[in-house]
């Protein structure tokens, strides 16, 4: 018995013919972004990929089949689906045994990329230990899988709605390799720069392809995370966000809100509190982690 494990066509013939693939979620689709601006920029991501040399393969779970890679229709049908579940970890086996429609979350689109055989995904940013998470003790099972799985996942570091230095402790404690690309400060989602140094830090997508092989020639479980800064004309100043991650973060605990809601309450707030403009940046920057995340995978392929 084996995964329900369904390729698109186009990821078919890229498999066949040895081509770099890079892994996309669908919680971004689902859960990060309103419609239609979520399809147009699934598109985007995936035409960035293309072009870039390498084949886009969005993850989502539907008909009781992990979907590597959706057909244009398919694509459309979950950005417009009521209800779609947000599935990490612990609810993927439940939701494709019962024939649910899901998107993946980090965690979930590592476990599927694993599983198909990708070695390289690119998404927004990755979940992370959140703001008074040592009274809700809420941290994302994005880091977990990070520690466990072997994928390399580009981001734009961890959304600043979180605790970023814990998010980097836990991040060290569990051994997974935090690089930031070409720089030395670790970058923060929507803002370029932090006040953290990163821990490591690569220049090239050679040097990043080089060190997930060796991760694989010692043994060591676990992926790495590359943090890749949003492009400076895109961001918006620490300074300018804060407030407004203040005010929705406010809001998310005097209305309740909790476990898996957390996330898209607060990205949806602050899109509203910036008048779109933290859209703008968050599509901006998951452009940039495909393109890296294509020439770390053209760097994976042997030559
Ligand atoms: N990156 C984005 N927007 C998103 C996400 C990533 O630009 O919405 C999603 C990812 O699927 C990630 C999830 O795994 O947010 C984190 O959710 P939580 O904090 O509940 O673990
Ligand atoms: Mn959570």
């Amino acid at each position: 018995m084996t995964a329900p494990l369904k390729f698109s066509e186009e990821v078919s013939t890229a498999r066949a013919l040895n081509k770099p693939v890079v892994a996309l979620e669908s919680t971004i689709i689902t859960h990060g972004m309103p419609y239609p601006q979520n399809v147009e920029t699934a598109e985007l991501v995936e035409s960035d990929i293309r072009s870039a040399g390498a084949v886009p393969a969005t993850i989502a779970i539907m008909d009781g089949n992990i979907h590597i890679g959706l057909e244009p229709d398919e694509l459309h049908k979950l950005a417009q689906a009521k209800s779609v579940a947000k599935l990490s970890r612990a609810d993927i086996a439940f939701a494709l045994a019962n024939n649910q429609i899901g998107a993946t979350t980090v965690a979930a689109t590592m476990i599927c990329a694993h599983l198909a055989g990708i070695q390289v995904f690119a998404t927004g940013g990755i979940g992370g230990v959140h703001r008074g998470a040592e009274q809700s003790f809420d941290i994302s099972a994005d880091l977990e899988e990070l520690a466990q799985t072997p994928v390399t996942v580009v981001a734009a570091g961890a959304k600043a709605i979180l605790d970023l230095p814990k998010t980097m402790e836990v991040l060290e404690t569990r051994g997974v390799p935090v690089i930031a690309y070409g720089q030395d400060v670790l970058p923060a989602f929507w803002s370029s720069t932090s006040s953290l140094a990163a821990p490591l830090r690569a220049d090239t997508a050679a040097e990043i392809a080089a060190s997930h092989l060796m991760r694989a020639r010692l043994g060591l479980p676990g992926g790495q995370l590359i943090a890749n800064p949003i492009p400076r004309e895109s961001e918006i100043a620490e300074s300018v966000l804060e407030p407004y991650i203040e005010q929705a973060l406010s809001e998310a605990t005097s209305q309740g809100i909790a476990a898996k809601s957390v996330t898209p309450f607060l990205l949806a707030r602050i899109f509203e509190l910036t008048n779109g403009a933290s859209l703008t940046a968050n599509i901006a920057l998951v452009r940039n982690n495909a393109r890296l995340a294509a020439a770390i995978a053209k760097e994976l392929i042997p030559a």
